[in-house]
């Protein structure tokens, strides 16, 4: 990774770009998913006619005032925002279910696509419901090019069923098949994964919920479901790498913040929020304005005298965790993990350039050395040694070249065209390979003025004296999540949101009503009236990049949705990309909540 200004700013804005270039939703990116298994992100979707359920009496239309809603305890299938389930047939009284392990090309927020391995087209894995006392097939499918297997976590079942390779089964080769089918008799919040652990961290893992016999009491009116997962993946880079020890993608049901469909609850409903995590870390996991009871673990319910009230409640590795309260107060509250690395994108060494005022605190020598990516030489080598990862500030030296925005050293490198330049790095190399916004001037959206949207940190080389400055970035790209369940958030909310991080939004009845009006809508509409409002965007190409299916683009305003910017787009058909090279005018079709360009035509040549 270069180490000059550009290459900080390339850093800060590939936290961006992961926000700003974009494709369309998730459904296409994968393998097609029957209609049965598109993401339940409300209860029009979710509420699947299950054996032993019944819908929530606040999502069947009936209006209620706040506060009044009421239900007796029933067993509720359980929502999962953005993630689909896997629907089973019955084959002589057994839940027959057909679980594939596959590659699937995901997206976390639009345009930051990447290729992990999940289950059934969905990373996480879709998730499995079924009630206690079940008798339950699971027909595995392996189409990964290696071994795996499943673990079911947690299940007592007899030993040849555990998916533990070596000691309970041998593993299923690629393109074999293993058969599992077990009685289950406990209750409560699930999981399944491969436990091969590199695959783990591929993101081979799916909640499973085992309802019980008797439905808990109080009864909930909402029953949500989140999977816990963390990736690094480099900038540009689609693979998560797995042996990292850095992460710099955090995921809520394999997607990060602002990109996590809200839980949309009617004010005076009582919710239920699981949660599952399995990673290398432990997420304190905070909901903002309610205090809640934590319920049950990954053991399941516990006695009611047991349970005890919390705000946060730490959501550990291979932990599931569950916990209630009563939708009191109206708001959009945050949930979210607390561990601040957690609560961005495409984090990696930002830090280290900003830390380092000549001699500065090591962090690492570099966003790859620092994700455990080494080009040359070896981890241990004397260059990346004391700098690897969180080191002691042994290599201050190669630390000091990375900074070159903050304090004397940055004022001293800066030449007389205000720009900065670091010997023996050629910028030139950055063409072509870093589709992201190439400069921060450009990253302001539409009301370029306004301070909801507006964005830092400016070229300010007064406050760039100041220790520390800068920090925190504030990049709202609202126009990129328009989506019903966002439906009336303030302006510049989704500056706001990343990484582990989603919304708890209790709404006054009449607004609840208002967004499910529009959420069943959209259920409802063909791909064709699905298609957003369409713009021509006209501008200048900057580079090419077929590796990536990008092309950066030089553009003015998109007449109506977007400022001028320079920013990497993806392309529908990335083939064109060959018959496209920089300085060529080309004219496009954006659509809103997408930003792919569409019909890509050459204008003018460039020379
Ligand atoms: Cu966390």
């Amino acid at each position: 990774m270069s180490t000059d200004r550009r290459s900080f700013f390339t850093r800060l804005a590939s936290a961006a770009a992961g926000l700003w270039a974009g494709t369309r939703a998730i459904a296409q990116q994968q393998q097609p998913v029957p209609a049965a298994q598109q993401p339940a992100t409300a209860p029009s979707a979710a509420h699947q006619n299950m054996p032993g359920m019944t819908m929530p009496q606040s999502a069947s239309g009936r209006t209620s005032t706040a506060g009044a809603v009421t239900s007796r305890a029933t067993n509720l299938p359980v929502e999962m925002p953005d993630l689909p389930k896997l629907r089973y047939k019955l084959v002589d009284g057994v839940k027959e279910f057909n679980l594939i392990a596959e590659v699937v090309r995901t997206e976390f927020a639009p345009g930051r696509l990447v290729d992990a391995w999940g289950f059934n087209g969905s990373v996480p894995g879709p998730t499995i419901e079924v009630n206690q006392g079940d008798r339950v097939r699971v027909v595995f499918d392996n189409h990964l090019p290696e071994m795996t297997a499943v673990h079911w976590h947690g299940f007592e079942v007899p030993m040849e069923m555990d998916g533990s390779v070596g000691l309970g089964q041998d593993p299923v080769p690629p393109g074999g098949r293993f058969v599992y089918e077990f009685t289950l008799n406990q209750a409560g919040t699930f999981f399944y994964h491969s436990h091969f652990a590199m695959q783990e961290m591929m993101g081979m893992l799916g909640m499973f919920i085992m309802h019980p016999k008797e439905p808990y009491t109080p009864a909930v009116h909402r029953d949500f479901g989140i999977v816990i997962q963390e990736w690094a993946l480099l900038a540009n880079n689609t693979v998560p790498n797995t042996l990292s020890m850095e992460f710099n993608w955090l995921t809520f049901n394999g997607k990060s913040g602002p990109a996590c469909t809200p839980m949309l609850v009617r004010q005076g409903e009582r919710v239920r929020i699981r949660l599952v995590n399995l990673g290398m870390d432990h997420h304190p996991i905070h909901l903002h304005g309610n205090q809640f009871v934590v319920t049950g673990t990954e053991a399941g319910r516990k006695p009611q005298h047991l349970w005890f009230e919390e705000n946060t409640v730490l959501v550990g590795v291979a932990q599931a965790r569950e916990f209630e309260f009563d939708a009191k107060y109206v708001g959009d509250w945050m949930l979210h993990c607390h561990l601040p690395h957690h609560m961005m994108n495409q984090m990696a060494s930002m830090v280290g350039p900003v830390m380092s005022s000549g001699r500065g605190l090591q962090t690492g020598a570099g966003m790859e050395a620092g994700m455990g990516i080494v080009r040359q030489g070896n981890a241990l080598s004397e260059e990346l040694g004391p700098s690897f990862g969180r080191g002691l500030g042994l290599a201050a030296d190669v630390e000091r070249l990375t900074s070159n925005l903050v304090g004397p050293q940055a004022m001293l490198d800066r030449g007389a065209s205000g720009t900065t330049t670091m010997p023996g790095h050629d910028m030139s190399q950055m063409k072509g390979q870093a589709p992201t916004p190439t400069g921060h001037e450009g990253h302001n959206m539409p009301g370029q003025t306004d301070s909801a949207m507006d964005m830092y940190p400016k070229d300010d080389p007064e406050k760039k004296k100041i220790p520390g400055y800068p920090q925190d970035m504030w990049m709202p790209a609202d126009a990129m999540f328009q989506k019903p369940e966002n439906h009336g958030l303030r302006k510049g909310w989704s500056g706001a949101m990343g990484g582990m991080m989603t919304l708890v939004r209790v709404l006054p009845p009449e607004k609840y009503d208002e967004i499910m009006q529009l959420v069943q809508r959209k259920a409802q509409q063909s791909p064709e009236e699905r298609k957003p409002a369409g713009h021509v965007l006209v501008g200048t190409v900057e580079a090419v990049s077929e590796s990536t299916g990008k092309l950066t683009v030089k553009h003015g305003n998109v007449e109506g949705w977007m400022g001028a910017m320079t920013m990497a787009y993806p392309v529908d058909k990335p083939d064109m990309l060959k018959r496209i090279k920089a300085g060529d005018q080309i004219k496009a079709n954006v659509y809103e909540g997408d930003f792919t360009l569409h019909d890509v035509e050459v204008m003018q040549s460039g020379k």
